[in-house]
């Protein structure tokens, strides 16, 4: 058995595989929010943050990984894993001081995690991916280095607020003290695996990519970004590796608390999207996968490092080996729902019989769909800008709109991801919007490719749980074969008919964008 971790924003997942049935053999959650209320951390961060900060207490991920084991050795048999492997929300960092490796190692069963490391935090909060307080700390790094473009062009993306780099000098600006006095600065997912490993281990590719401080090309930090994010940074991370790289045996806490066997072995964890890219089964170019949540989330493998000219997407390392883009559009769901109670709809007027008394306007009609701000491309909500028939522009007939909508997001979302110059083979549609069938069914038409319904709750834990199995040996390509599959009869194939149509539209959509710039 293998088994894979997750430490998301809300939650702590573990989904074990056995790879010889093919099968899930079981799937647990700790809710920080739930499980562990004395955090105060309802949707797991601390609310109210001043300026833009969200920070989330450490130790809680501590105790849910505390409780998470406690769990899983009532639920199943833990001896029998081999290998554990993890992914962590990304760009959180978690500051340590000089005792924190002795501590690791030399934890006892008599007493809890908590206990034991806390007194090696030298920052009590760990900031978190929604923290936007850095604008002040990403100009300095962009200007120290001559520029967005080479920010970019070394890290995978511009100087971003969330990114650990800008958040490692806010720190190191706001509390020089407890910045020197820090010998260790892990991420979420490198300091759960190294709780797991009893040791201090590295950072990712794909994770560390996240950083603004790692240079692709080089796979190496990169002497100028540190540099320009905070004195002595190299000291305080170990140089960065592959995500299936085996750090050595579980920590005896596990085998003498929790029955996991001595021989267990403990592989790199990653983030929470290069673990999605595995768990979806995408890891190889010419996959795609569209997530259509809150947010849309556009991610896809690529053999190089290569990166957005315009620096809206971000390039992360592929735990499979080579790369990743992940493209964010904030509007997402949030328009798609704007624009149904806007017009009184329910989502029965997106699905595919809706859509089919439009299907002769394909193209025509255009939408920037907009219903608030959005970063890709970066646009100030200023009210929906509509371009086509008298009837369209006077945003009286429903349908229309409808169609014009979702042909704009894709739309979008085709043009924002041109850079990677990666042929879009399949693509693997999830997410709470997949399920509709004219949403799925114009993804395939404005992409002119088969889309597959992937339904994976836990995507990210199974795709850690799959880089476990593939630390120890197992073909990854086999096993994304046996446990990323499409549902039957979710598969949807393009109506060729809407090529031309969509090429065209492609170039006016881009038309109207640069005119509402
Ligand atoms: P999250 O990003 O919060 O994880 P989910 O992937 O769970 O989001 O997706 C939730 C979203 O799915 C909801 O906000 C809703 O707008 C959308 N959704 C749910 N059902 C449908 C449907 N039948 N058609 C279109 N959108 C839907
Ligand atoms: C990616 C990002 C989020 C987090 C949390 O850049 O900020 O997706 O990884 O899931």
């Amino acid at each position: 058995m293998f088994l894979g971790l997750d430490s998301s924003t809300q939650s702590l997942t573990a989904v074990l595989i056995d790879p010889d049935s093919g099968k899930i053999t079981c799937q647990l959650s700790v809710n920080f929010g739930a499980d562990l209320p004395h955090y105060q951390s309802p949707s797991g961060f601390i609310p109210g943050g001043p300026d833009g900060e969200v920070h989330a207490n450490p130790l809680m991920w501590l105790e849910a990984l505390d409780l998470l084991f406690a769990r899983l050795a009532v639920a199943t048999d833990l001896s029998k894993v081999k290998c554990i492997a993890g992914s962590g929300q990304q760009h959180g960092s978690v500051y340590l001081d000089g005792t924190f490796d002795e501590r690791v190692a030399g934890l006892v069963i008599s007493n809890n995690l908590v206990a034991q490391l806390s007194p090696a935090l030298t920052r009590k909060t760990a900031p978190i991916w929604m923290d936007t307080s850095t604008g002040a700390e990403c100009a300095e790094i962009t200007a120290a280095l001559g520029g967005s473009a080479e920010v970019c062009r070394r890290s995978g993306s511009n100087a971003i607020e969330r990114f650990s780099g800008p958040q490692i000098r806010r720190f190191y600006k706001s509390d020089p003290d407890a910045y020197q006095r820090t010998g260790r600065i892990h991420l979420v997912s490198s300091f759960l695996a190294s709780v797991m490993a009893g040791k201090s281990v590295p950072i990712d590719f794909g994770d560390g990519a996240g950083m603004n401080l790692l240079n692709l090309a080089k796979l190496g930090w990169d002497t100028d970004l540190l540099a320009a994010t905070a004195p002595d940074l190299a000291g305080k991370l170990l140089p960065p590796a592959l995500a299936t790289t085996i750090q050595g045996n579980v920590s005896p806490y596990f085998v003498g608390k929790y029955g996991i066997a001595e021989s267990c072995r403990v592989a790199l964890f990653t983030g929470d999207n290069p673990a999605s890219l595995v768990g979806m089964g995408a890891t190889t170019p010419g996959n795609v996968v569209i997530s259509l949540g809150t947010s849309d989330t556009f991610f896809a493998a690529m053999p190089g490092p290569k990166t957005d000219p315009n620096g809206f997407g971000h390039v992360f390392g592929n735990p499979a080996g080579g790369f990743m883009s992940l493209i964010c559009f904030r509007n997402g769901s949030l328009a798609r729902e704007a624009l149904r109670d806007k017009l009184g709809l329910d989502w029965s007027a997106f699905d595919r019989d809706a859509l089919t008394t439009t299907l002769e306007s394909a193209g025509q009609n255009l939408m920037l769909p907009f219903f608030g701000p959005e970063i890709t491309p970066r646009h100030d909500f200023t009210g929906p800008v509509l371009k086509g028939s008298a009837e369209f522009e006077s945003g009286t007939n429903a349908a229309l709109q409808v169609r014009a909508l979702l042909e704009g997001q894709f739309l979008n979302m085709r043009l924002h991801s041109q850079w990677m110059g990666v042929k879009t083979e399949k693509i693997r549609l999830t997410g709470g919007a997949s399920k509709n069938d004219g949403i799925a069914q114009l993804v395939a038409d404005i992409f002119q490719c088969p889309v597959e319904r992937i339904d994976v709750s836990n995507s990210a834990a199974l795709g850690a749980a799959l880089i476990a199995a593939a630390a120890d040996g197992h073909d990854l390509p086999a096993l994304q074969d046996a446990f990323c599959v499409a549902a039957p009869g979710a598969t949807l194939q393009p109506n060729p008919s809407l090529a031309v149509p969509y090429e065209k539209a492609l170039v006016d959509f881009k038309a109207l964008l640069d005119a509402n710039r």
